[in-house]
Formats: C-alpha cells, sequence, structure tokens
C-alpha cells in the first residue's frame, strides 16, 4: 500500500523541475519542508506496524535523500539560469561608466587662442625645423659674429664648425618663409625653442615661442601697435591697455617691450605687477632692412614688422600659473584644473 505511494512521489520528484526562483520555492515546500509529502511520510511512521517500521523507515529516508539531491540540482540550474539572463541583458555597445576623459593643456590651448586670433585678422601659420643651422637661427638675424646669445652658455649646440643649434627662436621659420615667398607675408611661427638655462619657476631650458611677421609696401610701426592692441583685448579682455618699451633685438630697429594692464589688479599695483600695474607679454619692432636683404627681399621697397611672445608666460598670466616648470611635469592635480578647456 504505502510503497505504491513512496513510488509515486519519487516518480513526481524525479520529474519535478523549477525554472525561477518562485518555481524553486514551490519544489521546496512541496518535498523539503516539514509540511511537504516527504514531511507527512515521517509523521506516518506512527501508523506502520512495528515489523515493518525498519523497512518503511529505509524508504522514506531513500526518498528524503532523493527529494534534497533534486533541490541542490534545483538551485543550481536556477542560479545557472539567473547567470545566463543577466549576460545577455548586458549591452555591449555603451561606453564603460568610469571612461575618464583628458583634458586639453594649458599651453596647447592659449597657443591656439593666439592663433585663432591671428588667422582672423589674415595671418596663415609657418612652422620649420628644430634643428637649425647658423644662418637661420644667426646670421640672418643680423647677430654680430660675437653676440652673447650665440655663445655656448645660451645654446644647445650639435655640432660646431660649422654650427648646428637647436633654435633658439621661431625668428629661423621666418627667416626660411621670407628668403622662400614674395611679400605680402602675413605669417605666425608657434614652435618650441631652446636655450641653455638653468630651470626654475621662471625659466626652462625647453619652452614654447609664437612670433609674427608682416611684410609689405608701406607697413609702419602703427601697423605693429594697432595689430598688438588688438591682439590684447582678443586675448585678455577688452578692457586691456597695451604700452611699448623701447628696448633692442638685433633683428629689429626701433624695438620694443609690449606691456599689457595688470590682469590681477587692472593697472592699480599689486604682487604680480610688482606694484607698476604693468606686466611684460613679449618684444617687438621693424624688421631691421640687413634681415629684409638677407632673406633676398628689397628692403628699398618693402617694410615690416615682427613680434615675439613665450607662450608659457602668456599661459602663466591667463591662468595665473606661479611656477613655469608645473607644464611640463605632467602633475593630474595640475591637469586636471584645465578639464573645462576640452569646451
Ligand atoms: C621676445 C621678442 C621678438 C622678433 C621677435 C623677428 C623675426 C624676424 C625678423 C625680425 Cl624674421 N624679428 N622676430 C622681433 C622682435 C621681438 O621676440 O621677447 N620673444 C619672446
Amino acid at each position: 500500500m504505502y510503497q505504491e505511494k513512496i513510488e509515486a512521489i519519487k516518480a513526481a520528484i524525479a520529474a519535478a523541475d523549477a525554472n525561477t526562483q518562485e518555481e524553486l520555492e514551490a519544489y521546496r515546500m512541496e518535498y523539503i519542508s516539514k509540511k511537504s509529502v516527504v514531511g507527512a511520510l515521517f509523521a506516518d511512521m506512527r501508523n506502520i506496524p512495528n515489523e515493518e517500521k525498519k523497512s518503511f523507515g529505509q524508504l522514506v529516508n531513500a526518498v528524503k535523500q532523493l527529494a534534497e539531491e533534486k533541490f541542490q540540482e534545483l538551485i543550481e540550474k536556477v542560479s545557472q539560469a539567473n547567470k545566463k539572463s543577466k549576460s545577455a541583458d548586458m549591452d555591449l555597445t555603451l561606453p564603460p561608466s568610469n571612461h575618464s576623459l583628458g583634458g586639453i593643456h594649458p599651453l596647447t590651448a592659449t597657443r591656439q587662442r593666439i592663433i585663432d586670433i591671428f588667422e582672423r585678422i589674415g595671418f596663415n601659420l609657418s612652422e620649420g625645423p628644430e634643428i637649425e643651422d647658423d644662418w637661420h637661427n644667426f646670421t640672418a638675424l643680423n647677430f654680430p659674429e660675437n653676440h652673447p646669445a650665440r655663445e655656448m652658455q645660451d645654446t644647445f649646440f650639435i655640432e660646431k664648425n660649422p654650427d648646428i643649434a637647436l633654435r633658439t627662436h621661431t625668428s629661423s621659420v621666418q627667416v626660411r618663409v621670407m628668403e622662400n615667398q614674395k611679400p605680402p607675408i602675413r605669417t605666425l611661427s608657434p614652435g618650441r625653442v631652446y636655450r641653455n638655462e638653468a630651470i626654475s619657476a621662471r625659466a626652462h631650458c625647453i619652452f614654447h615661442q609664437v612670433e609674427g611677421l608682416y611684410v609689405d609696401e608701406n607697413v609702419g610701426f602703427a601697423d605693429l601697435k594697432n595689430t598688438l592692441y588688438h591682439f590684447a583685448k582678443e586675448m585678455f579682455g577688452k578692457e586691456t591697455k597695451v604700452r611699448f618699451r623701447p628696448s633692442y633685438f638685433p633683428f629689429t630697429e626701433p624695438s620694443a617691450e609690449i606691456d599689457i594692464t595688470c590682469l590681477i589688479c587692472g593697472g592699480k599695483g599689486c604682487n604680480v605687477c610688482k606694484g607698476s600695474g604693468w606686466v611684460e607679454i613679449g618684444g617687438s619692432g621693424m624688421v631691421d632692412p640687413n634681415v629684409l636683404d638677407n632673406c633676398g627681399i628689397d628692403s628699398k621697397k618693402y617694410t615690416g614688422f615682427a613680434f615675439g611672445m613665450g607662450i608659457e608666460r602668456i599661459a602663466m598670466l591667463k591662468y595665473q600659473i606661479k611656477d613655469l616648470r608645473l607644464f611640463t611635469e605632467n602633475d593630474v592635480r595640475f591637469l586636471r584644473q584645465f578639464k573645462p578647456l576640452l569646451q
């Protein structure tokens, strides 16, 4: 009698299945819990005659074991199914959640802003080699034979006699432009330059320059002044004023340093401008006729102006950076501050 009932339960256990957490729980209630059909078999024990108790007990224990083995099997099956459905839900085309974007380096942003301003008033871009000969870096630019800038302490020489060196300014690029093109010339030469200086908060042996050159008939000092007035207002804001201070460069005559009103105090005087209200942004002048002639341009017919600025210096003024070494240390705590420049 009970044998038949037990066989039926065993068959039911063998046929049982579960694909979800709910079906697994239903199985547990049906075959594992105290109130299950298997639990009820243990309760039946007291109705079994004594002489059959032993064989009945063995059968019931076998059913219990079968029920538990099947339960483990179904737990495994449901957990595998859960894992599979999770990976099926995954969208491999989505970007990773921890994707961290870089930013534009402040020197790149500053250079690009300078280029944009001059391109809009008709300047094109020119590039040239960083390793230069003596002619393009010094002689064509009217540097006297024994000028101190040619000396070992200022210039990184690669070879001597004939001299080959790392360019000390991007004027060498503009010499090449003048040698190869006819006026009118309006060109901007951004690039890396090298000088043999001790590294400090204010100086580095590698830095960046932008030089500009305008050569045509009737180019005068008023053109130089107005071009740089325009640049200063575009770069630093409408309120910015420009002042020219007489100076000397071998390749320009007359020559002038370019100052702008201090960006921090607006000209009142502070510790950035050392109380003067003015900060220097570069140098400029009318191209020396000797330089034009050296480059194959008739100085009787043509005149020109030129200017040069250090990109690091402009970036330091614009972003209030106190130490030039930060530009090349690649410290993310410094670089992260310029992430908004990406937009
Ligand atoms: C400065 C000063 C200057 C020039 C650069 C130049 C180029 C040619 C001819 C004449 Cl091909 N001049 N460039 C002129 C005056 C100043 O740079 O303080 N640079 C950071």
